[in-house]
């Protein structure tokens, strides 16, 4: 039993380090929601909060370093946390800090997607803070999970097809990183390249429009990071990530005049049955109208 008397089974923990968006469609909360759907407990550490809407970032405020090396230690003081989910950083003092804070307990699965810029375009990290994640935080975590424009910007290869998605990832692997994810959603074909240091591996998708949809990163590495807390291998975690933020996509819904967040729990809505279909009526219920 637990020391406050509670004896229900806690489900896995997974910590967010990621920035605050207030129309929720990315960052801390699109996490949140990706951990909940999976099942899991998410706790987060707040690196920035932005000002935004749907419509675009009019503000970024990062949080001050301490402010968030006090975060992360009074969470690990208190929780067993099974993986960690880093997204936004805002600038190198903040990155710094997460660097340090994974060099102290070593945690079983640290998932690092290296957001650098909003979908409207505004930058997420400063360019010490990209130095500092290309040098020391890469290496830091056991999956690596940029974008094409991210994995540019890394690698200084210019990526125009899925093969210079594989060179890119390679590259990435000889500079530090344990594995790597490169999300294909800005090409094409939504193909991404999973390498883990000896085996690469295509994953293909069905396609689906992504030009305005708002968290669809934050929402992939979010799935990847419960699937690996729940055991899986790399691949199938990330076939797995895959497949639920497509889903989402698909299912997303406008909420304001800007971009489209993703619907998380799609999984929780009942498909109507096909007209003509009725379900048994159970002992209380009503029957089904019989059309009479
Ligand atoms: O999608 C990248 C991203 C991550 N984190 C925060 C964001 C965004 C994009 O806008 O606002 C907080």
């Amino acid at each position: 039993m637990s020391t406050n008397g509670h004896t229900a089974a806690a489900p896995p923990i997974l910590l967010t380090v990621s920035g605050f968006d207030p129309s929720c469609g990315a960052g801390t909360v699109a996490d949140l929601k990706t951990f909940a759907a999976h099942g899991c407990y998410g706790v987060a550490a707040i690196t920035s909060m932005t000002v935004q809407n749907t419509q675009g970032v009019e503000a970024v405020n990062n949080t001050p370093s301490a402010e968030l090396r006090g975060q992360l230690e009074i969470l690990v003081k208190d929780c067993e946390i099974a993986a960690v989910k880093i997204g936004m950083l805002g600038n190198r003092g903040n990155a710094v800090v997460v660097g340090e804070f994974l060099d102290a307990p070593k945690f079983a699965h640290v998932i690092l997607d290296p957001v650098m810029k909003s979908s409207s375009g505004t930058e997420l990290l400063d360019a010490g803070g990209v130095k500092y994640v290309a040098t020391e935080l890469m290496k830091r975590a056991s999956v690596f999970t940029p974008n094409v424009p991210e994995a540019e910007v890394l690698t200084g290869l210019e990526i125009k097809d899925v093969f210079a998605m594989e060179a890119a990832a390679r590259k990435l692997v000889e500079m530090g990183a344990q594995a790597v994810i490169v999300k294909g959603g800005h090409m094409e074909r939504a193909v991404d390249v999973v390498f883990d240091g000896s085996e690469l591996v295509q994953l293909g998708g069905d396609r689906v429009k992504t030009e305005n949809m708002h968290g669809t990163g934050c929402t992939f590495a979010s799935a990847l990071t419960a699937q690996l807390a729940a055991g899986r291998g790399l691949i199938e975690a990330a076939t797995l990530a895959k497949a639920y933020v497509t889903k989402a996509i698909e299912k997303g819904y406008p909420i304001g005049k800007g971009r489209v967040p993703l619907d998380h729990f799609y999984r929780l809505k009942i498909e109507p049955l096909a007209r003509g279909t009725h379900e048994l009526p159970t002992h209380g219920m009503h029957p089904a109208e019989s059309g009479h």
